[in-house]
């Protein structure tokens, strides 16, 4: 039976206050097992509507589970969309409070910023390249706010894709000067080599995965506005963090970015 409203917006209310208090909760398809991938993105759309009447400002989107690195980390067999929020933003070299978060991870991703709005359905890599205005090198932080990040498809879609905060900034690119398909990137926890890889492991170009959000937002009637920073999916699997930890990620071409755990 199709899940009513109040209960949608019920459950918006748990995931986001399980976000805002830093408070793991079971995941929602233990008591509601027919949960769809529809509903679970009109609960999402519920938490950005909580969040947007309070003043947020929404900011981007991210594409999660993008790579084969993630879906198999994760268990989970297709790529999904979240939102980004003005406060999860924290600069190059700023602190990643976990006094704020649940169990956070980082992954490194390639983010772009778009000078041109994309609308699907039928949005090509190529609408990608002409609307990019500069790539950026960009690190999530990902706090799902389930149990030992112990999710399936639709619980983790209805949970914002575990967005939670990220780290972006240091030198940007125009798409002429960068191949985002190659670009190689790797990451280090407190001086040690963790994880690394190519842009080519986001579903083969980064820029497919915008090209995905853009298919995907069109099919509620959005567009990715002008403006827009978009992370395209981690390329590697993610990486737990502890206060005392430093976090570097390094871009072929496009500097690099780091953070703290306080
Ligand atoms: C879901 C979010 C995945 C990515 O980049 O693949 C994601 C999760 O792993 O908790 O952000
Ligand atoms: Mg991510």
């Amino acid at each position: 039976m199709a899940m009513d409203q109040a209960t949608k917006a019920q459950l918006a209310e748990f995931l986001e206050n399980a976000e805002l208090e830093a408070r793991e909760v079971v995941k929602i398809t233990d008591e509601h097992p027919d949960l769809t991938l529809t509903e679970a993105y009109e609960i999402n759309d519920l938490i950005r509507d909580r969040k947007l009447a309070r003043g947020t400002k929404q900011v981007g989107y991210k594409m999660g589970l993008t790579s084969k690195a993630k879906m198999d980390q994760m268990g989970v067999n297709r790529p999904g969309f979240g939102y980004l929020f003005d406060y999860f933003a924290i600069p190059d070299g700023g602190e990643i409070k976990t006094a704020e978060l649940i169990h956070p991870k980082v992954e490194p991703e390639i983010a772009v910023v778009l000078k041109t709005a994309l609308k699907g359905p039928g949005c090509t890599i190529a609408d990608v390249f002409a609307a990019i205005d500069f790539i950026l090198p960009a690190m999530e932080v990902i706090d799902s706010r389930y149990e030992n990040f112990r999710f399936d498809l639709v619980s983790v879609i209805a949970d914002n894709s575990s967005s939670s905060r990220f780290v972006t900034g240091g030198q940007s690119a125009t798409v002429d000067q960068v191949d985002m398909k190659t670009m190689g990137v790797v990451m280090e926890i407190n001086g040690e080599v963790v994880a690394l890889g190519a842009g080519a492991a986001v579903i083969g170009h980064p820029a497919n995965a915008v090209a995905m959000l853009a298919n995907s937002l069109a099919e509620k009637g959005e567009e990715v506005p002008a403006g827009s920073f978009i992370m395209t999916g981690a390329l590697t699997a993610a990486h737990a963090v502890k206060p005392g930890d430093s976090v570097t990620v390094s871009y072929q071409g496009l500097g690099s970015i780091s953070a703290r755990v306080v």
